[in-house]
């Protein structure tokens, strides 16, 4: 049936007399149905994907993406009036995830399912998300995010498994998500739940009693951990996540008559950071009740896992005390102990080789790298870094481990769903090949000279900062200005990223234009970060942005060419909104601490400019585009470490020698912002950059200045810039996911 007359049929009205919530509704129930009559994928080998998040963003317009209806459905909605795009907004985005890591795992799934690669994710269903951000007083605060309620993408199972925890036996609940490739097939993302979950514990935004289990295991994703009952939690919900994993893995392989024996060869486990590292000695603990002696389990779960890091920062690589997991999941400590006594007597006790270490504390990531089959970092980079710092010891174990997978995003999402208007025209110039093999985008550089063309790819742009600087308007109350240079950080926020030095640069410029130099044209600067409720540098950081807000804001001429944008509760659908919409795209880590990046593909593959450090895969987009259409600075990663070893670096030396830093970092706390702010925060904000500031902000603070101040300068060189934007557009292929997950199944999985 065509599709006017399928949402006619359920509607019970013409389309134009429903509601967005009427029509989001009925589509949800044929894209339902559609999803229905979906195959599964099928294959002799089976990946499950591991993971403690799953940023997957809504659902509808992807969905319809990859089903091949939406434009279809648009062009019906349009012609009655209504708004595909408003109703998608209906949607509540399930809140899965943090950051990079979690919308990785999304791009993933997506693409497993359009290569018909046989994948299912695993995960916990989070019934308040990660959290909800306000601003209160240019501060943040957390609430829950209700993303459950009316929600339209889980659905139930009768899948439940017996769950020890403590010595106490609960029951799972299994919630399923169709994963729909842009293939005419299906893979599944598993999430575990328990029945018993009480989201009324929760009180003053997401505080909530940490030791009542049955009622709060999966109410929150990385609830705090700053004491032991917050970090027993953790590890509740970890143990909980792969028990679950292992005893679905086993029940499945055994329905398809699989020998357990031989479950290398049908089963590939991919291990997503250390929050699923638990998952090798429950599995091996279930062979071995399978019958299976210790050492063969052993051989065969390391044959079948794999474990990709994705950062070299210590606070991700988890390292818990062997008691807590004593009290937690006793049933794993006989193992736990077996593992770390095969590893000492092969070792001869090396210290950093050890699992369980002299302090008592066990190192996931250690597990993961002793018996899994494969060692991956995330971009070229860190990769290198692995092999040469960070896991020095390992990759001279185990050298044949150790392999690069340089992330990639899916282009379903982050081009066609999201820029609608740049896809459509990248079709009529070379064709739709693109969509399944994306280097093909390649062929865009025959209009790199092509005026007429590089009119339109600008038109597209302003197109979408018109539209963004709506929502801004709308949501956020700030009138900013589509003729303005549009700079975007726009990620999770921490000390490494270095949003404040962006933030000194915004006071660099105020103070330029206070004393009367203009810039050529306006800029608006546009940021998005939730900070981790515990974190209170990053707090301090979010609140200087917002008091930079407000001050410029209010101040009529400095408003007049520089604006700054704090966009609350940034997720996937506001990235969807921003990524089109920007021209400075900020990638400006400290060198060798942003593992890669996946901003940075997204940004470029849609046409903005990069201005970065050589870090993570910033290096590869400029081994791609060339240094002519990328925009680096900083000190280089080799350069960084060495500080670190030498301890090189003293911020101090910086502030007292530098008089442009000495006034920027003095403005943090003037009588303008203590106005605006907390004297408290501020004050510690500037004395962390002056006494210690760990990630070396003030390192690059002038190379930043001035090859921003070049960048600026370029985005007046008109034509230069516009073949910018097409050169970045066109070598954006690489970053596919579709080619990420073909790396992966080539050295890793093996999948048919
Ligand atoms: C993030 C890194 C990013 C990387 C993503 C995906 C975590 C813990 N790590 O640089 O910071 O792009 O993982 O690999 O979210």
């Amino acid at each position: 049936m065509e599709l006017e007359t399928l949402l006619n049929s359920r509607l019970n009205k013409s389309i134009k007399e429903a509601s967005n919530t009427e029509l989001f509704y009925a589509i949800t129930q044929i894209v339902n149905q559609k999803k229905l009559e979906l195959p599964f994928i099928k294959g002799e080998k089976k990946l499950y994907y591991i993971s403690a998040e799953f940023l997957i963003g809504k659902q509808l317009g992807k969905n319809l993406i990859n089903l091949g209806l939406y434009h279809e459905l648009d062009q019906v909605l349009t012609k009655n009036n209504k708004s595909l795009k408003q109703i998608e907004q209906i949607e509540k985005e399930p809140s899965l995830g943090n950051g990079g890591l979690g919308r990785l795992a999304a791009c993933f799934l997506d693409s497993i399912a359009t290569l018909n690669l046989q994948g299912d994710g695993i995960g916990l269903n989070y019934h308040l998300g990660l959290f909800h951000q306000e601003f209160k007083d240019r501060k943040q605060f957390e609430v829950a995010d209700e993303w459950l309620q009316d929600n339209t993408i889980l659905h139930p199972t009768d899948v439940h498994f017996p769950i020890e925890l403590a010595g106490k036996t609960y029951v799972s609940h299994m919630y399923d998500v169709d994963i729909v490739g842009y293939n005419g097939q299906k893979n599944t993302l598993h999430l575990f739940d328990l029945d018993t979950i009480d989201e009324s514990i929760v009180h003053d935004g997401i505080e909530f009693d940490k030791t009542d289990i049955a009622r709060n295991l999966t109410l929150f994703l990385y609830p705090d951990d700053r004491n032991k009952d917050g970090q027993l939690l953790r590890i509740y919900q970890q143990y909980f996540m792969v028990s679950n994993a292992a005893q679905l893995i086993i029940q499945e392989e055994k329905e398809k008559g699989h020998c357990l024996d031989d479950l290398d060869k049908h089963v590939s486990i991919q291990i997503n950071d250390t929050h699923p590292s638990m998952i090798i000695p429950e599995l091996i603990r279930l062979l071995i009740q399978e019958g299976i002696p210790f050492e063969k389990a052993v051989s065969i779960v390391t044959n079948t896992c794999a474990y990709t890091n994705h950062t070299i920062l210590a606070e991700a690589l988890e390292k818990w005390p062997l008691d807590y997991l004593q009290e937690v999941v006793p049933q794993l400590i006989p193992i736990i102990h077996d593992l770390n006594h095969s590893i000492h007597t092969a070792f001869h006790g090396q210290p950093d080789l050890a699992i369980i270490d002299e302090q008592n504390r066990v190192h996931m990531a250690r597990i993961d790298m002793h018996y899994s089959s494969s060692i991956n970092g995330v971009a070229a980079l860190h990769t290198e870094i692995l092999k040469n710092q960070e896991l020095k010891a390992f990759y001279t174990i185990y050298p044949n481990k150790f392999n690069n997978k340089t992330n990639g995003i899916t282009f379903r999402r982050w081009i066609m769903h999201c820029n609608p208007d740049l896809a459509n025209l990248i079709d009529r110039l070379i064709g739709n090949s693109w969509h399944k093999n994306a280097n093909q985008l390649e062929k865009l550089l025959a209009f790199s000279e092509d005026e007429h063309v590089l009119n339109q790819l600008d038109e597209i742009k302003y197109k979408n900062k018109t539209f963004l600087a709506q929502q801004i308007k709308e949501q956020e109350g700030i009138e900013v200005d589509p003729n303005s240079i549009f700079d975007i950080q726009v990620k999770r926020l921490h000390e490494y990223k270095r949003q404040q030095l962006n933030a000194l640069w915004i006071i660099h410029k105020y103070l330029q234009i206070k004393a009367g130099q203009f810039p050529k044209r306006p800029i608006t600067v546009i940021f998005g970060a939730k900070a981790a409720p515990a974190y209170d540098m990053a707090k301090n950081i979010i609140h200087l942005i917002i008091c930079l807000q407000d001050l410029i804001q209010h101040d009529p001429v400095v408003n007049q060419h520089l604006k700054v944008v704090m966009l609350n509760n940034y997720n996937v659908a506001k990235s969807e909104m921003v990524v089109p919409a920007c021209d400075i795209s900020e990638q400006i880590s400290l060198a060798s601490k942003e593992a890669s990046g996946t901003g940075n593909m997204k940004f470029m593959l849609n046409g903005a400019i990069t201005l970065g450090t050589n870090d993570g895969a910033n290096v590869e987009i400029r081994q791609l585009v060339g240094d002519e259409n990328i925009y680096t600075f900083g000190k280089s990663s080799d350069e960084v470490i060495h500080l670190y070893e030498t301890e090189g670096y003293h911020a101090m030396d910086y502030y007292q020698n530098n008089a442009i830093i000495h006034d920027c970092i003095d403005f943090i706390t003037s009588p303008e912002l203590l106005a605006l702010g907390d004297e408290k925060m501020l004050s510690s904000l500037k004395n962390n950059l002056i006494h210690a500031d760990w990630f070396m902000t003030l390192l690059d603070v002038n190379s930043y200045f001035t090859v921003k101040e070049s960048l600026l300068a370029c985005y007046e060189n008109r034509n230069v810039w516009k073949k910018k934007v097409l050169i970045n557009i066109a070598k954006a292929g690489f970053f596919s996911s579709d080619r990420t997950i073909e790396e992966y199944n080539r050295d890793i999985w093996h999948l048919k």
